[in-house]
């Protein structure tokens, strides 16, 4: 088995797709969002995370082929659901080449023209070490991000090598708190960095999302501390199309 050759062949033969995770706002617990997270469709292996071909795909070069096709299933979506869910926005993670090298620019330039999209209704996450790497090249890249009108949203906040300067610089949209911090309140009832960091987010006038959220007692404390948007296990795992629909999870 040699999974390079797999993935090129998926990557052509259209194996590779998005499962959408809801995200909800924290007081009305309504639906204002997904994240698209990639799967695999292998024909023989199943359904297989990002762990399986990330890493590989970043290594041979192969990660931009999966941003442009991720991109394309989110822009689809957002078209089809443009008439009965238009507030609805979708986030979708970028990788570190896409930054240095942002062949998709091209792409998502196309794909709002094409499908007619609010622009503002996608929202690209980045992570801290994803900008670290190279300011010089990563600054002009967001700042035609920011022409196109897309949203950032910072992903994984804090777990990085992060300098609280770079909140500055990245001008983001949102700020999504990394599971780790609401598992460490759960865990030990120290709530310290968890409220400095929704609280960050609030001064920064950023939309604040606190991600992993798997029991009701982590929500009620989200609610607390003025967070205004999660996504979790307690109320959604990520879906493919076909369980988005059966389940009713626009119709709601
Ligand atoms: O649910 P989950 O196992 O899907 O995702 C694991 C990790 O893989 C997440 O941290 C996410 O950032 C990353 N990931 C998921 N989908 C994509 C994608 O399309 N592109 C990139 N670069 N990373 C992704
Ligand atoms: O790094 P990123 O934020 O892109 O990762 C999203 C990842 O978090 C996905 O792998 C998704 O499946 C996972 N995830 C989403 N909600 C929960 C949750 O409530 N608990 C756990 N353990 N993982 C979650
Ligand atoms: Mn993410
Ligand atoms: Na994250």
């Amino acid at each position: 088995f040699n999974l390079e050759q797999a993935i090129k062949t998926g990557l052509n033969s259209g194996q590779f797709v998005a499962a959408y995770q809801p995200i909800f706002s924290v007081n009305e617990q309504t639906l204002v969002g997904f994240e698209a997270l990639a799967r695999w469709q292998h024909p023989e292996r199943g359904l297989l995370g990002p762990g399986e071909f990330i890493p590989l795909m970043e290594e041979r070069g192969l990660i931009s082929q999966l941003t442009e096709q991720m991109l394309t299933h989110v822009a689809l979506q957002l078209s089809s659901w443009q008439l009965q869910h238009p507030a609805l926005f979708v986030s979708l993670n970028l990788s570190a080449l896409d930054i240095q090298k942002p062949v998709f620019i091209e792409k998502l330039t196309s794909l709002i023209t094409t499908y007619g999209l609010s622009a503002d209704r996608i929202v690209l996450e980045i992570t801290e070490s994803l900008l670290l790497c190279d300011w010089q090249k990563a600054s002009p890249v967001l700042e035609s991000l920011r022409a196109l009108g897309v949203r950032l949203a910072l992903d994984d906040f804090g777990t990085g090598y992060s300098s609280l300067s770079y909140l500055h610089r990245i001008n983001a949209d949102k700020l999504k708190i990394d599971r780790s911090f609401i598992e460490h309140w759960s865990r030990t009832g120290d709530a310290r960095l968890l409220k400095t960091m929704v609280q960050l987010g609030i001064n920064m006038n950023m939309t604040v999302i606190a991600e992993g959220i798997e029991r009701v007692e982590e929500l009620d404390f989200l609610r607390q501390l003025g967070s205004e948007q999660y996504q979790g296990f307690l109320t959604a795992r990520p879906m493919l199309l076909d369980e988005l629909e059966r389940d009713g999870w626009l119709l709601r």
